[in-house]
């Protein structure tokens, strides 16, 4: 019966969208082939498994709220995982931070971790069907706590971070062979300042010189794709970052590599969405770290907002859904987590299936004749057309629950799991 129901709006929907010039038959095709790499580090506030029952963050990462519940160990984080993936519809990756290895009872430090301390997620990531990405973990450690880590000038910390991240490469890699996927690597630094350096200079020629070191190390690009995220400033680099976008863009295209863009990275009122085909003219690929800031980089669970919408309109109208790598980077510890997880999820994948309902040929040649009228009207027109009746028909293809659904969901695991554990 709901399955008729679904089926019936979808149906009326698809001659809605056939009227103004979409085919919502493709956009649903096409969404299936979407994939958001998972952000581990909303699960448990981005604290990791480095010393059990710790709670560390720095770096200027802030998350805010004392909901309960948060995972505390492997085992927990998957279980919540497992959770968010039933709830979001298609097939989707796992973004796993280098603090969430396991490590045992005792403490490896981050310059001697090892591809073994990831076996158990790459074991786990086989058996549900996932695939890998990975991050170094330069924050929240004594030798973070300056400031500067790739590009401090202290030789003993930079060859510290240098040796670090080298390791993560190397298990991202590792990631990659055994899933048979290119696992991307995200590398981001919290260095930068408080107050007015005189010396951005020299941080930026440590850093480069430090990434230099680091890449030395080659791997095949069906293993590894290297990325690197830039950042406005942070809580206390309030005045200087020493990876900046300009920073990063320069590097990513002199020497192959890709650029992350967060969307809570740059000033509030620039749009994330127009740098696409601006960056896409001279980057193969790209990754994206889905966000919201809310006043500044507050890492809000991402929702259908503007400015999440017209990133993927970019996305899309450019032709670049295969060249870019979709991952969630948000942390609200105020609500469920997994809640949050699955609104930030499905938010993004509405999002792109939104831009896929556009009717791209009317829109351009509208736009092309000059009928600047047209153009506004028919944008005006697709925001209250039935993109809920195909998000619905979406997730019953994929054996999701559509709609509302997925909110009895969480509260009932909040109930039975996410409020027991404290
Ligand atoms: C920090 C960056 C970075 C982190 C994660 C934990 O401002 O956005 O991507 O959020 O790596
Ligand atoms: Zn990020």
């Amino acid at each position: 019966m709901k399955f008729q129901k679904i089926e019936k709006a979808y149906n009326e929907a698809v001659e809605k969208y056939r009227d103004i010039g979409s085919d919502a038959e493709e956009a649903v095709e096409k969404l299936k082939d979407v994939s958001l790499s998972i952000h581990c580090w909303q699960g448990d506030d981005v604290a990791g498994f480095e010393k059990p029952g710790s709670h560390l963050t720095g770096g200027g990462i802030q998350v805010t709220g004392s909901y309960p519940g948060r995972a505390r160990t492997v085992k927990e984080l998957r279980q919540d995982l497992e959770k968010v993936y039933s709830l979001l519809p298609g097939s989707h990756r796992l973004n796993l931070h280098a603090i969430y290895g396991e490590f045992g009872d005792t403490f490896i430090d981050r310059d001697k971790i090892e591809p073994g301390h990831f076996g158990g997620w790459v074991h786990w990531a086989k058996d549900k069907g996932l695939k890998l990405d990975f991050n170094c973990s330069c924050f929240s450690h004594p030798l973070a706590d300056a400031g500067f880590t790739l590009s401090s000038k202290d030789k003993n910390i930079r060859l510290f971070w240098i040796e670090h991240v080298k390791r993560c490469r190397r298990i991202g890699a590792f990631m990659g062979r055994e899933l048979k996927n290119a696992c991307v690597h995200n590398i981001w630094i919290p260095d930068g300042s408080k107050d007015i350096p005189v010396d951005r200079k020299g941080h930026r020629d440590l850093l480069k010189d430090s990434l230099d070191e680091i890449f030395r190390e080659g791997y095949p690009q069906k293993e590894l794709k290297d990325s690197l995220e830039s950042k406005l400033f942070g809580i206390g680099s309030e005045s200087y970052v020493v990876g900046s976008h300009e920073f990063y863009l320069g590097y990513a295209l002199t020497k192959n590599k890709m650029i992350c863009l967060d969307t809570g990275h740059f000033h509030p009122t620039e749009n994330i969405g127009d740098k696409i085909s601006a960056v896409f003219q001279f980057l193969d690929g790209l990754l994206l770290h889905v966000s919201r800031g809310v006043r500044w980089d507050s890492d809000h669970v991402a929702v259908l907002d503007d400015s999440t919408r017209n990133l993927f309109e970019e996305v899309v109208r450019g032709g670049y859904l295969d060249r870019v790598h979709i991952a969630l980077d948000f942390f609200d510890a105020s609500l469920n987590r997994v809640g949050a997880w699955v609104i930030g999820g499905r938010a993004v994948l509405k999002a792109v299936l939104s831009a896929l309902l556009e009717p791209r040929e009317r829109l351009l040649e509208v736009e092309n004749k000059g009928d600047y009228f047209s153009r506004l009207a028919l944008l005006e027109e697709l925001k209250t057309m039935p993109i809920g009746a195909v998000w619905d028909y979406f997730c019953l293809l994929m054996d999701v629950p559509p709609g509302q659904e997925y909110i009895r969901e969480i509260i009932q695991y909040d109930a039975d799991i996410s409020r027991k554990r404290d």
